[in-house]
């Protein structure tokens, strides 16, 4: 073994298909990197997809977003993590990356600008759900996701593999951090444009009112379903045109809303997950995130 392959310190966690933590601890953030750190399905995309359009001024001519927005610790098959690190240097500036990780696991805190998008547990929950039976099977054979016998079942997978409850509470104390903007689901939902600018506020990018239009309509609901080719790609390359669907077709981009769960989660259920919140958040993460029992 390369003495680069040496095993990188615990805290970068396990290889996994969707964790690769010799990325993550060789991985040199630059001052103008954006990171958008978020639990999985809480607007991830969505703001793949904002921040492309700002730093571009508008282009839908891109391929797969995950292409020019490169989700930063995923394994790529036939790829070493030195020719993902390689790929990434070559990315335009300011180079955006979308992560999962916890803070403790996010490589460049205090140097990278750091967007969070949280949305409500719940829906996240559902939005899972879905994720695991629109994907292809090919897909959830290589990521090592099993389809859940029922709903029921998925809740309590969701619950024990915590990756929600575990992103909230590692990001909670900085969320008054000058160079992370948390930002809600729900808020982008109702006021869409207000969050913009306080997007463009943080990162300082230059963009004109026109730009902004052209944004506003390229990250819309609507727009993305329509395109939802761009974005069922899921972390398959970090650069090139080899991008296969995760997705079955016109499956990525769903609904959308905010209290979608009503729709398929049970009053237990639902108890179940906020309840653990309840015992793994601080009241006030609680009370920001509108999850008040
Ligand atoms: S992932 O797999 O973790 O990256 O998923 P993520 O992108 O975080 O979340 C997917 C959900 O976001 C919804 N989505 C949007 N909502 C509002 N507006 C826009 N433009 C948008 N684009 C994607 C998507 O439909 C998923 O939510 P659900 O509830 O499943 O519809």
């Amino acid at each position: 073994m390369n003495s680069d392959n040496l095993k990188p310190d615990a805290r970068w966690g396990e290889p996994a298909p969707l964790h690769d933590p010799y990325i993550l601890a060789n991985f040199k953030a630059r001052n103008s990197d954006v990171l958008i750190t978020t639990p999985p399905k809480a607007g991830t995309t969505w703001m793949q997809q904002i921040l492309y359009q700002l730093r571009t001024g508008g282009d839908d001519g891109f391929m797969a977003i995950d292409e020019v927005v490169p989700w930063l610790e995923i394994t790529r098959q036939g790829k070493s993590w030195q020719q993902i690190l390689l790929q990434f240097e070559k990315l335009p500036t300011p180079r955006i990356f979308k992560t999962h990780c916890t803070a403790e696991q996010t490589p460049g805190i205090g140097t990278a600008n750091i967007i969070l998008s949280s949305r409500d547990p719940r829906d996240c929950c559902v939005s899972f759900y879905h994720h695991i039976l629109n994907m292809t099977d090919e897909a959830r054979q290589h990521k090592e996701i099993p389809a859940p016998a029922s709903f029921d079942e998925h809740v309590d997978n969701w619950l024990e593999f915590a990756a929600w409850y575990r992103n909230v509470k590692s990001w909670w104390p900085y969320i008054d951090h000058p160079r992370v903007l948390w930002l809600r689901y729900q808020d982008l939902k109702t006021d869409f444009e207000g969050n913009l600018d306080k997007i463009i506020s943080f990162l300082q990018w230059p963009v004109n009112d026109s730009q902004k239009q052209t944004v506003m309509e390229f990250s819309s609901f609507d727009w993305m379903k329509a395109h939802d080719e761009k974005f069922s790609s899921q972390g398959v390359s970090a650069g090139g045109h080899n991008s296969k669907p995760v997705f079955k077709p016109g499956k990525f981009v769903r609904q959308g809303k905010v209290g979608d769960y009503r729709e398929l989660m049970t009053v237990e259920q639902e108890h179940k997950i906020l309840l653990k919140a309840k015992k793994l958040l601080e009241p006030e993460c609680i009370r920001f995130l509108e999850l008040d029992l």
